[in-house]
């Protein structure tokens, strides 16, 4: 891999990379290197081992293989290994969300060392919602009722998710012609499951559909409980500032990275950070404090809430630790290297696991049990505490790189923010759309992906939109990737976005980017989408909506889920490298084409950022024009030095990826 395809626009990615390659230090762009060329039958998803007749693999070229052992084309193989990746990308978020559920129970029911309610609001509001009575009724009352109705949720045998009932009634109605609306989480995954086992579902675009139920039972169901329960446990978010990337470490304090996804165990070690005890212990030991900071989207969860800063994104969880400052590395589920034990070994740091579900090899295993949490926070902070006299002052390199941000704006906050504190609306946001002056909202989330060069394009593509006065919305990796480009303070406004952006981000005090939290939090776009509709004049369904999204560097199975539920909710959606589906021509038509009659809405595959904005801008138009809205209110400058800039990084992304130069 050259220089030039890793080289990042983050200066602290950068830095530290180049030691780790001086150094020796082996990390993921070494191994992808190591593993090259990649399968291009893997690439293509045309390789199948569903059975042990098998492995099979089709003939791209139409030379050799046309089929399976079985028969199956590469259409049903394709097909069936999407659904795959789907049911493990939504198991995976809905696991997410029945923690938190059994959480929210356990504080109910009084049995927690540590979790309250701390979300009345949101508490009461669902209560009202979802029919559970609250007079007379103490919120812990009430919460066992809504913990005790979501996690029927999960099992729910008869009838359709709750939650489809916030979904516009087109929407419910696409879903329902085509057999899409999803019954319980847990049901659509095992039936989706078992529909890839060899011998029984074969019909590639029945196939699909069910990637489409059972990404829709990840959006609507588990992604979403997620979202509203931690809302009501650890409290509502609201616009806060902090502080991002690798500059963020200290190098006279205890760093602790908490690295994940589950915000049961990240929130209670927010708490335990400053528990007098264990911070008399850190100075016993030389640390001036306990500095607390995150990686990846439990980073973002405690962001949203309590304003830790976050060290990086994916790619920057190898990275922290070479900077030879991380005490403690805390893991629990989720985009989490297993490289990370083995790398701990050329520092002090220990990498401590922390999930029944997932354990590393070289790793302390310290399991997390909801009843004891605050106990076993101490403990692992207790360790940290233990290990900073261990620290190699030689070794230590943090990069003086960090950047402002302001994160925490939920739908419920944009309701707030816009229509203000005692008429709560999303009334102006649909004016703006409506007269021109906002051309339309999009989200942009995902990973990074060692073939891309961290970041670029997810700032690239964030930065064109708002010149061209979409406004943005983000979770994930690439509001992390973003907020270090300093996209997410409201100064951003001035600097990169749009005239009539700048306007409506000057009258209300916000960035043009607005982070909306981790992954399970991509529901909170869902739910935003949903009051843009009830608002009126700008569509009756999401498909109608001029707003699109965007996962430029993606590389999870979680980022299928996300970009299939969202499609099939009716939002175009555009991503950085293909999904593995072109050795099945016909799949690929059905997913950018096809999927607009049945949903309203279709896939696209760009790698090039600045082409990958234009597809969603051209959306947004599109939309605006259906909807008989009038153009852009002002006209976007063409910025002959910034396309400059942009062809020049375009032209490693490209290459990163094989695509041409
Ligand atoms: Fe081969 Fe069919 Fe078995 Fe897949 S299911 S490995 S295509 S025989
Ligand atoms: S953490 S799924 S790398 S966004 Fe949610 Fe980041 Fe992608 Fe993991």
């Amino acid at each position: 891999m050259t220089e030039r395809q890793w080289r990042s626009i983050d200066i602290a990615t950068n830095e530290i990379r180049e030691y780790t390659k001086k150094a020796g230090i082996e990390t993921a762009w070494d191994r992808l290197e190591a593993q090259e060329p990649q399968c291009g039958f893997g690439k293509l998803g045309i390789c199948c081992r569903n059975c042990l007749m098998g492995p099979c693999r089709i003939d791209p070229f139409g030379d050799g293989a046309r089929e399976g052992i079985c028969g199956a084309t590469a259409d049903t193989i394709v097909a069936r290994n999407l659904l795959k990746h789907i049911c493990a990308g939504s198991a995976a978020h809905s696991d997410h969300g029945r923690e938190v559920v059994h959480a929210l129970l356990l504080a109910a029911e009084g049995k927690s060392d540590v979790y309250k309610i701390r979300g009345r609001e949101k508490l009461h509001a669902l209560a009202d919602e979802f029919g559970i009575p609250r007079d007379g009724r103490s919120d812990e009352a009430i919460a066992k009722d809504l913990g005790a109705l979501f996690l029927a949720e999960f099992g729910r045998q008869e009838g359709t998710l709750l939650n489809l009932a916030r979904a516009p009634e087109q929407q419910r109605k696409n879903w329902e012609a085509v057999g899409a609306s999803p019954r319980g989480i847990d049901r659509e995954i095992v039936t989706a499951l078992h529909s890839t086992t060899v011998g029984v579902d074969n019909d590639p675009e029945h196939i699909i559909m069910t990637c489409a139920r059972a990404a829709l039972a990840d959006g609507w169901g588990g992604s979403m409980i997620a979202s509203d329960v931690s809302d009501v446990l650890f409290g509502e978010p609201h616009p806060l500032r902090s502080r991002v990337n690798l500059g963020v470490l200290k190098e006279d304090e205890v760093n602790i990275l908490v690295h994940g996804h589950e915000p049961t165990l990240s929130d209670v070690i927010v708490a335990a950070a400053s528990d007098p005890e264990l911070l008399a212990l850190a100075r016993s030991k030389g640390a001036k404090g306990i500095n607390l900071a995150g990686i990846c989207c439990t980073a973002n969860e405690i962001l949203m809430r309590h304003g830790v800063p976050i060290a990086g994104n994916f790619l920057q969880q190898e990275l922290a630790v070479a900077t030879g400052a991380v005490d403690v590395m805390l893991i629990d589920v989720q985009c989490v290297f297993p490289a990370l034990a083995e790398l701990q070994n050329c520092f002090h740091t220990k990498v401590v696991s922390t999930s029944p579900k997932a354990k590393f090899p070289g790793a302390v295993h310290i399991e997390f049990h909801e009843d004891a949490a605050y106990e076993t926070a101490k403990e692992i902070i207790r360790l940290a505490i233990e290990n900073y006299p261990n620290r190699d002052r030689a070794k230590v390199k943090i990069p003086r790189v960090e950047e402002k941000l302001v994160a925490g704006f939920t739908t419920e906050v944009v309701h707030k923010i816009l229509g203000g504190r005692y008429r709560p609306s999303y009334r102006p946001l649909n004016d703006g759309i409506q007269s021109g002056r906002l051309r339309g909202v999009a989200g942009v989330v995902g990973c990074n992906n060692p073939r891309f060069p961290v970041d670029n394009c997810h700032v690239e593509l964030v930065k064109e939109l708002i010149r061209n006065d979409v406004l943005v919305v983000q979770t994930g990796c690439s509001a992390i990737a973003c907020s270090k480009a300093g996209l997410l303070t409201p100064e951003a406004a001035s600097k990169f976005a749009g005239k009539g952006l700048q306007e409506i981000c000057r009258a209300v005090g916000i960035p043009p980017v607005l982070h909306v939290g981790s992954c399970v939090d991509n529901s909170r776009i869902l739910t935003a989408c949903a009051e843009m509709v009830k608002e009126g004049g700008i569509g009756t369904s999401f498909d109608k909506l001029p707003v699109a999204g965007a996962a430029p560097e993606w590389m999870s199975e979680k980022a299928i889920a996300i970009g299939m539920y969202f499609v099939a909710s009716g939002i175009f959606v555009v991503i950085g490298q293909p999904l593995p589906v072109q050795g099945s021509p016909m799949v690929t038509e059905f997913l950018t084409k096809t999927m607009e009659k049945h949903f309203g809405a279709t896939w696209a595959f760009e790698a090039d950022p600045i082409k990958a904005a234009h597809l969603m801008i051209d959306h947004i138009d599109l939309k605006r024009r259906e909807l008989g809205l009038p153009g852009p209110m002002y006209d976007v400058p063409y910025a002959p030095k910034t396309v400059d800039q942009e062809s020049a990084a375009r032209s490693v992304v490209l290459e990163a990826v094989g695509a041409g130069s």
